[in-house]
């Protein structure tokens, strides 16, 4: 008797543990439909660059000021300091960094203040892109819709190329996947082959590149890719 009231108990908690998530998510998801309505009357182009630590995000967005391939502005996300904006607005690059404290991913709600931040001072005028660079992690940001019109995630060679089956809810939801710092590939035994396998296994739609920053003919193929993307308005096909 006492271990049938315990497991009622137990699947009570669980009942709610699961409604207060829920909540939780929809309220995300409710302030996410407001930014894509913002950004498409503003005809902003957000892409949320997800991967986990060190695999080159901010670097990329360093080389995107380098080449001037087009016009862009940056919310950073990081649990502490202002390192990353700080790199990108020494290329001249308007940026606003938000800082977590504990929390592994970015929420819509941050995104609209950040938003706000750089449309109250006019640093959104003549923009083509906002990227938004969440915080390294390869699990929870994939939870959290932050109103992107695509989402791009890196995987980094010496990541290893068994990442997307082990991870695949971030795969799942990317729109392209990078492959980044190929120039080190041969050091990690890292297959293209593999990852081709296994991406087709659980998200053949996504578009996949294989960049270095430091090979100016891989980063010219994905800035022309992103410029067909604001072109025609690519939107991205995966449901959070
Ligand atoms: N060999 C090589 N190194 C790279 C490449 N891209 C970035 N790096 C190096 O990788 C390290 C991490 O790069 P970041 O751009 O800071 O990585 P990040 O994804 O922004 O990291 P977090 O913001 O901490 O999540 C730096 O030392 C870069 O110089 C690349 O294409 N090849
Ligand atoms: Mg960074």
């Amino acid at each position: 008797m006492k271990y049938l009231l315990k497991c009622i108990w137990s699947l009570y908690l669980d009942k709610k543990l699961y409604e207060v998530s829920q909540k939780i998510l929809s309220k995300n998801d409710i302030k996410a439909n407001e930014l894509r309505e913002i950004y498409k009357e503003k005809n902003l182009y957000v892409i949320n660059l997800m991967s986990s630590p060190g695999s080159g995000k901010t670097t990329l967005l360093e080389q995107f000021a380098i080449n001037k391939y087009f016009s862009f502005a940056v919310i950073e996300g990081d649990l502490e300091t202002n390192r990353d904006s700080m790199r990108l607005q020494k290329r001249g690059i308007e940026a606003y960094q938000i800082t977590t404290g504990d929390a592994c991913h970015l929420e819509a709600a941050m995104i609209e203040r950040a938003y706000s931040a750089l449309e109250s001072s006019r640093k959104l005028e003549n923009i083509d892109f906002l990227f938004i660079e969440n915080v390294g992690n390869l699990v929870c940001p994939a939870s959290y819709d932050l109103g992107a019109n695509i989402n791009i995630v890196l995987l980094s060679t010496p990541e290893g190329d068994d990442k997307i089956l082990k991870y695949p809810t971030m795969f799942m939801i990317a729109d392209i996947v990078l492959i980044t710092k190929s120039d080190i590939m041969e050091y990690f035994d890292f297959s293209i082959e593999n990852i081709k396998s296994n991406i087709n296994k659980i998200n053949p739609k996504s578009k996949l590149f294989v960049v270095s920053n430091k090979d100016k003919d891989s980063l010219n193929k994905i800035a022309d890719y992103l410029i067909y993307c604001k072109t025609n308005n690519i939107i991205s096909k995966h449901q959070y």
